[in-house]
């Protein structure tokens, strides 16, 4: 245990010395271990194992939310179709077609609303965000990303969503994956940083619009999501 607990919001015991939280990827030759907040930019912050004491309660509304939303390949505007597969809650969802990039209200699947982004992952991102300084974060989306072995997100700029000054919270699970983080341009080098089932990113202010990725997912076996990387990202779209 480090001296002092790095989350001064967090009551929840230490995920790393209980076992319930299923945390299999400890490594204490890992520098990152025990849990420390590291900055990675002037205003990007990735919390090692932030979400590991909602996990259990996060999964069964992730469920429900697949279940009125499935997780579909959309197609880009060039015609080509996204091999990670995506879904959405909240009032507004990422949506992607030959038209090109946008937030909607509704699901093209459905022609419903979005499922309601649930609470415990807007107190989740609540909490991260204001561990990162920003103290007013009101998402009304969330992005879900579901990846397989072998597929990866080229970098990119996250730039539809309508306020650039608020940040964006992004909570992996399941399989871990090597995330790359660039500059303001796409020929910048780009730094990697491994995210792990728990591990909470937020970026924003000066951050906010590096260019960034995730590598091709290595195969393996989470004992929750099995051979599934899933990523949340919290945003403030409309
Ligand atoms: C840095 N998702 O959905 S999350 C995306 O792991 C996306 O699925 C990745 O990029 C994933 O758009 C990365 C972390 C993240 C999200 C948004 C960012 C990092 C960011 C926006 C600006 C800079
Ligand atoms: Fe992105």
């Amino acid at each position: 245990m480090p001296a002092k607990a790095p989350y001064h919001t967090v009551h929840a015991p230490c995920p790393r010395h209980n076992p319930s939280m299923m945390q299999t990827e400890l490594d204490l030759f890992n520098p990152q271990d025990p849990l420390q907040p590291q900055w990675v930019g002037n205003q990007a912050v990735l919390l090692p194992g932030f979400a590991l004491p909602q996990v259990q309660a996060l999964l069964p509304v992730l469920r429900e939310v697949v279940a009125q939303a499935p997780f579909r390949h959309m197609v880009t505007p060039g015609g080509l179709k996204m091999a990670v597969g995506l879904t959405n809650c909240g009032a507004l969802g990422w949506v992607s077609d030959r038209q090109g990039y946008r937030y909607s209200p509704v699901d093209p699947l459905s022609n419903q609303s979005w499922p309601v982004l649930p609470e415990v992952l807007l107190e989740l991102a609540n909490r991260a965000a204001a561990l990162a300084g920003f103290n007013n974060f009101q998402a009304d989306a969330c992005l879900i990303n579901c990846y397989r072995p072998g597929n990866r997100l080229s970098l990119h700029q996250d730039r539809d969503e309508r306020d650039f000054t608020q940040p964006i919270v992004s909570v992996s699970l399941g399989l871990p994956a090597v995330f790359l983080f660039g500059g303001h341009t796409r020929k910048e080098p780009t730094q990697r940083i491994g995210l792990r089932h728990g591990d909470v990113l937020v970026w924003g202010g000066e951050d906010r619009l590096r260019y960034h990725g995730v590598l091709p997912l290595k195969p393996g076996a989470h004992p929750l999501l099995g051979n599934l990387r899933i990523n949340l990202t919290l945003r403030k779209a409309g």
